[in-house]
């Protein structure tokens, strides 16, 4: 087994996840390492875990307060929620019994976009830091940590916190070493100055995170494997996703709109997303580049084949199969993969210079054109804005993709009105469903709502859409925006009432 600890003073401070793990108690802050599925610390969270429901047992109160990238896994998220363990959490959750928790009102979820968090730490919004749990792949021999499998708020947490947990993983690849890119030079306002990156590959930190020793209190040695979860093969829905949003980044490269190479990609993860990169495979783009904030297994496939030069994200978001494939070629990737904090990987200035092309998902968006990606009927939390908001509102072409309907039919993804909105209409440029293409730039809210029910609705829907705007064209208030009171949510409170959206 490679040497992963060469700090002979941090050797020393090697000890049980249960020992380290006591450093946390009732009501504390914690900031843990993570970032979809990568990165996340596992034994010392199972211990806590552990201690939480013994307290819980003999009737003491301990919960925390957890911080994190984005989610985390069954270890972390999984192990806390079950033992009803977190009474606040931020910024971005998958997991189910979380979730379930955020939904009861048990725990307070704050959903913040992602490239924020590192800032509202900073300004000390989200509470003093007790303690840091961080991941890392190795620690160096003068004390600097190699980062793991996702960068995220790491360096803010180790600023931030007052002790320090280091949980070294030996599962990670040891060749992470020389994967990361931490900017130290970003400082706060009114002396911020520019971000040196004009390109998606550049390099303009350190390959390490550092740490003042003194606050590392343990460090802990584990092996488990990240939450590395299979992707579906796409299905008929997603490859038509797929081929829509290839045709029009087409077009666009035609019109001289976007350059052959395009520009830097950014996409979501989840089938749909990677149905779309899995189409680039076969597209007439070479050269191309990312600056997204997760690299998946698409992204993956693009770097092999070439098609793909650079990726630059805070985290992997990989299927097991391709997270065996990089850690065992990891030294290969060296320079065409970057991983850098997700206050870079995110920032919305970067963003906007580098003029990405954004492709996420969404729950349902309007007639209109504005985007709800968390509150399933207006009110049930799916997981957060994530990164969606960073990129949506600063990218060169902002583009959503859907299947037309969610649960078998029984939820329209297009709506009268957005039961909740975390991207406003004038954000958003493209919206594809399996039926179809809106491109919704430079159209007027008329224009668009015409646009949209005739190229993205689902045919069970279309009708129902299509009679509902003609009223409102009749009877609304203003033209500009026609819209029917109340009526507007008439959709979500069918499904509530009766299981579906569709009438009768
Ligand atoms: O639930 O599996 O239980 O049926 O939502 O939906 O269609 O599999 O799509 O995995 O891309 O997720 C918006 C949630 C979409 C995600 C969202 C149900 C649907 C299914 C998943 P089931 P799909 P996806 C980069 C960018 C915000 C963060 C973001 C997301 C489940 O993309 O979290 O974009 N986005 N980050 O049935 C009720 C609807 C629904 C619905 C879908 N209208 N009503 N349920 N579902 N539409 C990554 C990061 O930021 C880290």
């Amino acid at each position: 087994m490679e040497k992963r600890i060469r700090n002979a003073a941090l050797a020393r401070k090697v000890v049980s996840a249960h020992e380290a793990a006591s450093y946390i108690s009732d009501g504390m802050t914690v900031g843990m390492s993570g970032f979809t599925g990568s990165g996340y610390p596992k034994a010392v969270p199972i211990a806590l875990a552990e201690q939480i429901a013994a307290a819980h047992a003999k009737g003491d109160p301990f919960k925390i307060r957890v911080l994190t990238g984005a989610s985390t896994g069954p270890e972390l998220d999984g192990e806390l929620a079950k033992v009803n363990g977190m009474s606040y959490r931020t910024p971005f959750n998958t997991d189910p019994t979380c979730r379930n928790h955020i939904n009861s009102g048990e725990t307070d979820f704050i959903d913040i976009g992602l490239g924020q968090v590192a800032q509202y730490a900073e300004q000390g919004v989200l509470g003093d830091m007790d303690v840091a749990v961080i991941e890392v792949s190795a620690i160096n021999e003068d004390g600097t940590l190699v980062p793991s499998s996702s960068v995220g708020n790491n360096k803010t947490w180790l600023e931030q916190a007052k002790k320090v947990i280091i949980e070294v993983s030996h599962w990670q690849s040891i060749d992470l070493d020389g994967i990361h890119d931490i900017y130290y030079d970003y400082g706060s306002p009114p002396s911020r100055g520019p971000i040196p990156l004009s390109k998606a590959g550049d390099i303009i930190g350190r390959p390490y995170l550092e740490c003042d020793p003194s606050k590392i209190v343990a460090v802990v040695e584990s092996d488990h494997p990240d939450r590395n979860a299979p992707f579906k093969a796409p299905d008929e829905g997603a490859k038509h996703i797929a081929g829509y949003v290839l045709d029009f980044l087409q077009h666009e490269v035609k019109k001289g709109r976007l350059p052959p190479s395009l520009l830097p990609l950014q996409s979501g993860v989840g089938n749909v997303a990677n149905a779309v990169l899995a189409g680039m495979l076969d597209a007439p783009f070479e050269g191309m580049t990312a600056f997204t904030e997760v690299i998946q297994d698409g992204m993956l496939d693009l770097l092999d084949n070439g098609k793909l030069s650079v990726a630059s994200a805070t985290a992997f978001s990989l299927s097991p199969e391709a997270a065996e494939r990089i850690n065992d070629n990891m030294a290969r990737y060296r320079g065409r993969l970057i991983l850098r904090p997700q206050e870079i990987s995110n920032h919305v200035g970067l963003i906007r210079r580098l003029g990405c092309i954004a492709m996420n998902s969404l729950i349902e968006c309007d007639i209109f054109g504005a985007v709800n990606s968390t509150h399933v009927m207006g009110s049930r939390m799916m997981n957060g804005i994530g990164g969606s908001g960073d990129f949506a509102r600063n990218a060169y072409i902002s583009i959503f993709v859907t299947p037309s309907t969610a649960k078998d039919g029984k939820i329209s993804s297009i709506v009268p009105h957005a039961s909740h909105v975390d991207h406003m209409a004038q954000d958003n440029d493209i919206l594809v469903t399996e039926q179809g293409l809106a491109d919704l730039r430079g159209l007027s809210p008329r224009q668009r709502a015409k646009s949209i029910i005739a190229n993205c609705v689902h045919p069970d829907y279309k009708p129902l859409l299509e009679d509902y705007y003609e009223r409102a064209l009749k009877s609304s208030y203003g033209l500009q925006s026609p819209m029917i009171l109340n009526e507007a949510l008439s959709f979500h409170q069918r499904f509530v009432e009766t299981g579906s959206m569709l009438p009768g």
